[in-house]
């Protein structure tokens, strides 16, 4: 990293230790905390996925931005601040450096935490559900800056699938497109975020956390840059079935136009009327599945 870079980014202590020694590093974001949850589940859910991380043998690096400084790895004290805040920013590839030239906080984005990632030097990252291309982007053209990111940042991102709140076929045509790798689990099919099976087959699969870093590798080596998406489905004892999700989903997503509600106030929206709707049972299944995602994209990180 170029000190004119170093600048900016200030290492936890967990993680400056970590990386002197070589130890396998996973990062986190921060948007699920700032906009994807309510307090106090999103604080507890922070907290357990670093906990699920350093069970497994690798140290977890929760990106965010705080007064300006990009922050990799946050103290209890500060993520539970973070968890409270209101009006923190939702960064995104394109507004990162703007919170950070202006010295404003904000949760990243898979997007901003991948750029985060790879400039600390870790290749891999755990979230919950990418965000792609949305419902009715024929029109919109409302598609996530995170399938941008995916194809030229070199990171690895475990995730239970696109969000289902999406258009989960459009998302993938994007990604093939972009050239980015999504590679089922243990699985053949797509999973939907909170159900663990769609329609849609897996482009990819494997099997292994040793596979995925051999693949990841091998890209590398060949000089293809970006990065990969690992559908890893929610575990079924946590799951939703689809068919009830469709519903809750259709609800929501006809209450945008009516509403006014676009741009990044879109999956907020979406996913805090989606825990209305289910009576809190798609927070449990999220929470539940970016455990999940946590756990794997440890052992990934210990394979590399
Ligand atoms: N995963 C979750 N909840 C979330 C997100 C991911 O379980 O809230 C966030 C991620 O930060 C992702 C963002 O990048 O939602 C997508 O937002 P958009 O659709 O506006 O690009
Ligand atoms: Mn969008």
């Amino acid at each position: 990293m170029s000190s004119q870079t170093a600048q900016y980014l200030e290492l936890s202590p967990e993680v400056s230790a970590a990386r002197d020694a070589g130890r396998p590093l996973v990062a986190l974001e921060s948007t699920i905390i700032t906009h994807g949850m309510p307090y106090p589940q999103n604080a507890q859910m922070a907290a357990r996925v670093e906990d699920i991380i350093r069970e497994e043998g690798s140290v977890p690096a929760t990106i965010a931005v705080i007064d300006g400084r990009i922050r990799i790895g946050l103290s209890e004290a500060e993520r539970d601040s973070l968890a409270q805040t209101t009006g923190a920013m939702k960064l995104s590839r394109a507004d990162l450096a703007f919170a950070v030239s202006q010295g404003r906080t904000g949760g990243t984005t898979v997007a901003a935490t991948m750029i985060a990632a790879e400039l600390a030097g870790i290749q891999v990252f755990a979230t919950g559900g990418i965000g792609g291309v949305h419902k009715g982007a024929e029109t919109s053209f409302d598609i996530s800056a995170d399938l941008d990111e995916l194809a030229r940042t070199p990171v690895i991102v475990v995730s239970a699938g696109p969000k289902a709140i999406l258009d989960v076929e459009k998302t993938l045509e994007v990604l093939e497109t972009r050239g980015v790798p999504v590679v089922g689990y243990r699985t053949d099919v797509m999973p939907a975020f909170w159900s663990s099976r769609s329609p849609l087959p897996a482009p990819l699969r494997l099997d292994g956390a040793v596979e995925i870093a051999r693949f990841h590798k091998t890209r590398q080596e060949l000089g293809i840059g970006g990065g990969m998406l690992i559908a890893n489905p929610v575990p079924q004892a946590d799951e939703i079935a689809a068919e009830i999700m469709a519903e809750h989903i259709a609800i929501a997503q006809d209450e945008l136009a009516p509403k006014g509600i676009s741009g990044k106030a879109v999956t907020p929206y979406l996913l805090g009327r989606i825990l209305e709707l289910t009576e809190g049972a798609s927070l449990k299944t999220n929470i539940a599945l970016v455990e999940n995602n946590a756990r794997l994209a440890a052992k990934i990180a210990k394979a590399l």
